[in-house]
């Protein structure tokens, strides 16, 4: 392609990920590109940037010639206009509205796209862009789970120039800092629960980190948990729930809405996960209204057999 010659812009969607962020990480070697991120890196995607040594600025980009990666929509690139300009997207995604160049829905990852075009022009790799594809091959297939042949013919090229191993640990999370594991601490310490049958429901308050707080009281093996925030003139309940429990049919949004209504409030969410915002009230009080509520349409729906 004559146009990587010169300046161009490569793209990849909002909240990029390993998979895109690696897919990107060769077109360093070609040309002189801008990486844009217009929505912003995931966590993970930050972390193999800055493996493969690429920034990536946060504004649409100014180039006429644009690689668009591992995104199949335009409402994946926030304020991006692609009029007027020429556009090449790699991606496996089938659907979506900005014109296919190279797309395959066979492949787990773009990733694959990539290091497979990379093999057939016998491209030597730097370690650092062969673990970030591995990376991204990694990710998007699960740790293989999903892979298919290609995957592996890809992984076979990229793993003579880097380390499958450091492509892996690539993919853990971050540390996780000191004020999310105090959150976590005292949120167990604070936590009121109920065994209703098989179930555990409960509730508990906290001043911050509320979603890894949730997220964390159904790691450890609650099916219902309500985070409470008291905030100077308002009193945030966040909800979440274990999948078990949404297989009985419980949804938790109906409750808040509920509840947060009686209480003066509003309410809502998904069936999975809610938040309500009421005006401060004794939070005991509060706290036992959630779990009776929660205890008898528990109740409920074990004696209607479930999805009821
Ligand atoms: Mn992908």
């Amino acid at each position: 392609m004559k146009d990587l010659k010169g300046n161009y812009a490569v793209v990849v969607h909002r909240h990029a990920d390993p998979d895109a962020v690696g897919a990107a990480s060769p077109f360093k070697l070609l040309g002189s590109p801008t990486f844009y991120a217009p929505g912003g890196l995931s966590s993970l995607g930050k972390k193999v940037a800055k493996h493969a040594g690429i920034e990536f600025v946060e504004e649409a980009p100014k180039e006429d010639v644009i690689i668009i990666l591992d995104t199949a929509s335009t409402s994946q690139l926030p304020g991006v206009n692609l009029e007027g300009k020429r556009y090449y997207r790699i991606d496996h995604h089938a659907t979506g509205n900005i014109e296919p160049f190279a797309v395959d829905p066979s492949a787990t990852s773009t990733s694959e796209i990539v290091a497979l075009a990379l093999r057939l022009l016998e491209m030597e790799l730097p370690v650092e862009i062969s673990e970030s594809l591995m990376s991204g091959i990694i990710y998007d297939s699960k740790g293989f789970r999903l892979a298919k042949p290609n995957a592996f013919k890809a992984m076979e090229y990229l793993s003579r120039y880097g380390s499958v191993q450091r492509a892996f640990s690539l993919l853990e999370a971050e540390e996780i800092d000191f004020s999310k594991r105090m959150a976590r601490v005292k949120a167990c310490e604070r936590l009121v629960y109920r065994k209703v049958k098989e179930y555990l429901i409960g509730a508990t308050r906290i001043g911050a980190n509320e979603g890894d707080v949730a997220r964390t009281m159904i790691s450890i093996g609650l099916d219902v948990i309500y985070v409470i925030r008291e905030e100077k003139d308002e009193i945030r309940v966040y909800a979440r729930c274990s999948p078990r429990i949404l297989k009985l049919g419980f949804d938790v949004s109906k409750l808040l809405k509920s509840i947060g209504e009686e209480l003066g409030g509003s309410g809502g969410g998904h069936p999975g996960a809610g938040g309500m915002v009421i005006p401060p009230i004794e939070v005991e009080k509060l706290i036992n209204k959630l779990l009776g509520r929660t205890s008898r349409e528990i109740a409920r729906l074990l004696s209607s057999g479930g999805k009821g």
